[in-house]
């Protein structure tokens, strides 16, 4: 049998939000990156995700050399405090040039610039000793549905996708999908968008994905089958681990905040599969609440990370033989009961 996974985590700076939301300013003041490197480190964290303008702020006015300058800076920064950095993403949802998508924009320019920007993206990737550029596709959808052409946009997608694999040989597109917000509807909502869109590209065993537990309950999904899905494919490469209540905005709860069994299931899929064994982090896209005081303001990375670990034991002692001979005799209402107990502790 195969050694129990030690797994490893990581969260963007994004992570350490201020708590502004459309209705409302912020509720903390923002702190520097060098607090977030600290906070990261504090709360025994290995890694750290970037967007382009994190590694580099003010990306755009800067010259391709500048870029790189500062990129190995930061990397210098990274080992000094022993975190590695475990992607980049380039931020296309930003820009003017990207008001109504990046690579799916109808305009053949700002289709350049998404493009361009991915391919610098991958040059600080490759500066930062990371081989994982994340795509979110923020903007890649429509607001109404006869303003772009959705065939056409496929094409877009694998153009881009396919510019990317040739500027680097060794980087690997990790498709977050999300099936909504920013975008009323986006182009690639599911695992199964993301890994039928890699199929079309020139490296398909470069393209995979990223699943986060928010964006599956959106799409109506249960986020461990996209797990298993994607494991399956061997194409999960990297994970963010949150929560949502239901079909509305985008929330980003603790992960196993809003429902522990989805959590539970989320958890012992990456048992199952062996998610972590090739290095992969287990990521927390998480917010702090609104409310939350700055002197509480890493307890949702901290409890999220408590409750993933509390879900491994439950996974690891969970009663494997009772439930096969219940799952043989079609019992599934014990199962079920069985599940329950288990994760109220018995
Ligand atoms: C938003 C996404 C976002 C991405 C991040 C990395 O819904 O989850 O947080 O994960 O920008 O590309
Ligand atoms: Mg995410």
């Amino acid at each position: 049998m195969a050694k129990p996974t030690v797994y490893r985590f990581c969260a963007g700076p994004w992570n350490f939000s201020e708590g502004q939301d459309p209705y409302g300013p912020p509720t903390r003041s923002g702190e520097s990156f060098d607090w977030k490197l600290a906070a990261l480190k504090k709360l025994g964290f290995e890694a750290m995700m970037f967007h382009d303008d994190d590694a580099v702020p003010d990306i755009d006015t800067k010259s391709p050399r500048q870029v790189l300058k500062e990129a190995k800076e930061l990397k210098k920064r990274l080992d000094g405090e022993g975190i590695a950095a475990e992607m980049v993403a380039p931020r296309l949802w930003f820009a003017p040039q990207t008001v109504d998508g990046a690579y799916t924009s109808n305009n053949p320019k700002h289709r350049r610039y998404a493009i361009d920007r991915s391919k610098q993206s991958i040059d600080i990737a490759r500066v930062l000793g990371t081989d994982i550029l994340v795509l979110w596709l923020a903007r890649e959808g429509s607001y109404i549905r006869e303003s772009k052409d959705a065939g056409r946009c496929v094409d877009y997608l694998v153009e881009a996708c396919d510019a990317m694999l040739a500027h680097d040989r060794k980087i690997r597109l990790a498709i977050e999908p999300k099936p909504n917000e920013p975008m009323d509807v986006a182009y690639v909502p599911t695992i199964g968008h993301a890994l039928a869109i890699a199929q079309l590209t020139r490296d398909p065993k470069r393209v995979g994905a990223l699943i986060e537990s928010a964006h599956a309950i959106l799409a109506g999904l249960d986020p461990s089958d996209e797990i298993e899905f994607a494991m399956a494919f061997k194409k999960l490469w990297s994970l963010h681990l949150n929560d949502q209540n239901g079909l509305k905005f985008d929330q980003d709860k603790p992960f196993g905040s809003a429902n522990l069994r989805v959590a539970f299931n989320q958890v012992r899929a990456l048992e199952r599969t062996g998610y972590g064994r090739n290095g992969e982090y287990v990521c927390f896209d998480v917010h702090p609440f609104r409310t939350t005081r700055p002197e509480h303001w890493l307890k949702h990375l901290d409890n999220s990370r408590k409750t993933f670990l509390r879900l491994v034991e439950k996974a690891r002692t969970y009663p494997e033989k009772e439930a096969k001979t219940l799952i043989a005799d079609l019992n599934y209402q014990d199962l079920d009961q069985l599940v329950l107990d288990h994760l109220l502790g018995r």
